[in-house]
């Protein structure tokens, strides 16, 4: 039933997380949640679920794949190379067809109508990123996976290319046993992020990883860290690329992860020409829309200041253009690339840019 609705896994969490709770109290009280303050502002109830719903004796964990139906064998290898090509801009693969968030609410809404067909009516609330909620914890108890190196879920048979869904129940249900961890001495993730973002095993500094500066992030983003950023401007999947276990990452059943014209592989200059009409047309129902054109603008700004740098013919024209832009924020990030030094020997000793592991 869960398969039909374009689910791959289907678990069974316990509610009681207190051993999570001193870590994410740790994470928050060292900053690493950046302006997040949503993270912070239910402090313990993420991990307690039964405060967040009272009632809540167990939770079903779903797990939905997302690579799109079309992603060929190596698509890993296709990734990585489009680093190395910097007058490209890089969606992250979770972005580039339909808001995952709209997909999963509605699908887990029909699974939760089924199950009670089944068993007859039941409390329930279904969640995906959408409340406090540990996603990740729960998916590792109830058997979706282990918590790699960078935090992400994943798992032998389906590396961590999916996303992760709750319905949240008043039934106690026997919970799914947790599988063992095989990260082993691998730290590919850690050693290939452009940012150092990934601070320890399972310790993600938010403010230094790629996917929060260009997504979650409201204000400027730190000088220091626009470089490392090379042609990533929404989201980034390099520790996801880099791990070994992606080699058996699953493809979606669905079509509504497919990637929309314009998603994938097109040019900096084309994106930043994007009116903000353009901008939403475009964005519809996809999780990008949620950041804006302004944001928007300020991501590729940056991606096309490092092209300037990389010495890509055509970055300073296409970075003028906005120049005058009304946005303070695109104007400075603007600025930021103009200001950059021409580098026509090409890539070399651009930090972020086309880096891959041996
Ligand atoms: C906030 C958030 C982010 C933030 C922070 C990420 C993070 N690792 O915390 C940012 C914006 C960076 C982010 C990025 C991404 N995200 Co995100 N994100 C979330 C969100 C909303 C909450 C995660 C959370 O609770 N973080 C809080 C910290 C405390 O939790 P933690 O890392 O699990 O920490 C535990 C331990 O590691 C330890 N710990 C951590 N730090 C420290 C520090 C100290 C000192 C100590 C002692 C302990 C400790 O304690 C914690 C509790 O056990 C979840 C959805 C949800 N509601 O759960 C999605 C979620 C985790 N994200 C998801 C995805 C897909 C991504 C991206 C891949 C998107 C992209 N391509 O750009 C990237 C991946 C980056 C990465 N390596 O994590 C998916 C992951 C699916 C999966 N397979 O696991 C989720 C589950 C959304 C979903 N519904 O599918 N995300
Ligand atoms: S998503 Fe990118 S920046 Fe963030 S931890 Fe992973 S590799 Fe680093
Ligand atoms: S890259 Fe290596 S360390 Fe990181 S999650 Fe994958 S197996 Fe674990």
């Amino acid at each position: 039933m869960a398969r039909e609705l374009g689910f791959s896994q289907i678990g069974i969490a316990g509610i009681d997380l207190s051993s999570a709770e001193p870590g994410l109290m740790q994470w928050l009280a060292q900053g690493f949640h950046g302006e997040m303050h949503y993270m912070a502002a239910h402090g313990t109830r993420r991990a307690r679920p039964a405060e967040l719903v009272p009632g809540t004796a167990s939770v079903i964990t779903a797990r939905m794949d997302y690579l799109p139906r079309a992603t060929p064998a190596d698509w890993q290898a296709v990734e990585f190379d489009r680093l190395a090509r910097p007058s490209e801009g890089i969606v992250s693969l979770y972005a580039r067809g339909r808001d995952y968030h709209k997909v999963l609410r509605s699908r887990l809404a029909t699974l939760a109508g089924r199950i009670a067909e089944e068993v007859g009516a039941f409390g329930h609330r279904a969640f995906t990123d959408s409340a406090p909620v540990l996603e990740a914890e729960l998916a590792a108890r109830s058997g979706q996976g282990w918590r790699g190196k960078h935090t992400l879920v994943l798992d032998r048979e389906a590396g961590s290319m999916f996303f992760l869904g709750e319905i949240y129940v008043d039934m106690a249900l026997p919970p799914s046993e947790a599988v063992t961890p095989h990260c082993g001495r691998c730290t590919a993730c850690i050693d290939v992020c452009p940012t150092g973002a990934i601070v320890a095993p399972q310790r993600l500094d938010a403010r230094r990883c790629i996917s929060y500066l260009t997504i979650e992030h409201p204000g400027a983003i730190p000088a220091e860290l626009r470089p490392l950023m090379g042609n990533r401007i929404y989201g980034c999947d390099d520790c996801q690329l880099a791990c070994p276990w992606n080699k058996f990452a699953q493809k979606s059943t669905l079509p509504d992860f497919d990637a929309r014209e314009g998603l994938a592989g097109s040019a900096l200059a084309a994106l930043f020409a994007w009116t903000e009409d353009e901008f939403l047309r475009r964005t519809e129902g996809s999780p990008i829309r949620r950041i804006g054109h302004e944001r928007w603008l300020r991501n590729v700004a940056v991606a096309l200041g490092n092209a300037v740098r990389a010495g890509e013919p055509g970055a300073r024209e296409a970075l003028a253009s906005r120049r005058e832009h009304p946005s303070a924020l695109v104007r400075e990030h603007v600025a930021w690339g103009l200001g950059a030094p021409d580098h026509p020997s090409g890539v070399a000793g651009v930090a972020g840019a086309g880096q891959r592991p041996a």
